[in-house]
């Protein structure tokens, strides 16, 4: 597929200490954002533009996010604002986890902060370099989010080291990759097809004893992919149908990693019998 990008906007965001600076300077191949292991170095954020093969990035350095009851200074509060509201005008953002703490409550807050409005998410474990038994981390880690992580299907994860440039490339193609991926459109008759699918399989949750069917689906934006899905109930749609919805949808179209939206109507709709 050829398809011409514009820049894309990444931010780094993460705990303190994760390693972002680093990142931002292996990234740039120079040392720009100071670096150390004083805890909540970066204090604003950093930003510069590179090129990977033909793509130009803007990148972001950002100050490390602590738990919200830890932050007393008000200038920290100010600087997490900012932060926050970065995410609003980034393409992707690398959730940078320091491999040897382990993912934690704080991270998938930031990760929520990012889902929530739909970018492109990426849970970087980074200073692999230190972990022992690489190949049984990895493992680990895939497994713990795939069975605790309900949200697993919208994310990427990728394992590095930012300071001796390990698999560092591998996450760059990642994100030109699914930034691509978010401009999908499917075809009317395949989207058919899908909902034909799944109505044979029938197997719906049942929810106060109805059981909710979808009854079309139309693709209505492609920027990040779009979907209204007509369904045969005049209430709003229960939560738990449209998780099992984005589940079957992601599965039947082997789309993962990217933000899917969806509006649920209910089926008072001229397309529908
Ligand atoms: N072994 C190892 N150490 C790393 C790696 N990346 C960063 N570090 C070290 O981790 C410490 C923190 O790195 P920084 O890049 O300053 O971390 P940060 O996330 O920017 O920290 P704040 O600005 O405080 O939020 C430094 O001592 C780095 O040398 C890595 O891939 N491997
Ligand atoms: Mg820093």
């Amino acid at each position: 597929m050829s398809m011409r990008l514009d820049k894309l906007n990444l931010g780094i965001i993460g705990k303190p200490n994760s390693g972002k600076s680093t990142l931002f300077n292996t990234l740039l191949g120079e040392y720009l954002s100071p670096v150390g292991d004083e805890y909540g170095l970066t204090k604003s954020l950093y930003k510069k533009e590179f090129k990977h093969k033909k793509y130009d990035f803007i990148i972001v350095d950002t100050p490390g996010l602590r738990r919200r009851s830890k932050v007393k200074e008000k200038k920290e509060m100010v600087r997490n604002l900012e932060v926050i509201r970065l995410i609003n005008s980034v393409d992707a953002v690398i959730l940078l986890i320091d491999s040897l703490e382990n993912i934690t409550k704080q991270d998938f807050r930031l990760a929520d902060l990012v889902i929530n409005k739909y970018k492109l998410l990426f849970f970087i474990f980074n200073k692999i370099d230190i972990v022992e038994d690489k190949k049984k981390f990895k493992s680990n880690i895939n497994k713990f989010l795939k069975n605790n992580y309900s949200k697993h299907k919208l994310i990427n994860i990728e394992f590095i080291s930012a300071k001796k440039n390990i698999s560092v490339n591998n996450v760059l193609e990642k994100i030109i990759t699914k930034k691509k991926l978010e401009s999908i459109r499917i075809q009317k008759q395949k989207l058919n097809k899908f909902i034909n699918y799944l109505n044979k399989k029938a197997n719906y949750p049942k929810i106060n004893k109805v059981e909710i069917k979808p009854k079309y689906i139309v693709q209505t934006d492609n920027k990040i992919p779009k979907f209204k899905v007509f369904v045969n109930t005049q209430k709003k749609t229960p939560n738990l149908f449209q998780k099992y919805f984005d589940n079957a949808f992601r599965e039947y179209f082997k789309i993962d990693g990217i933000p899917i939206i969806y509006e649920f109507k209910n089926s008072k709709n001229p397309y529908v019998n």
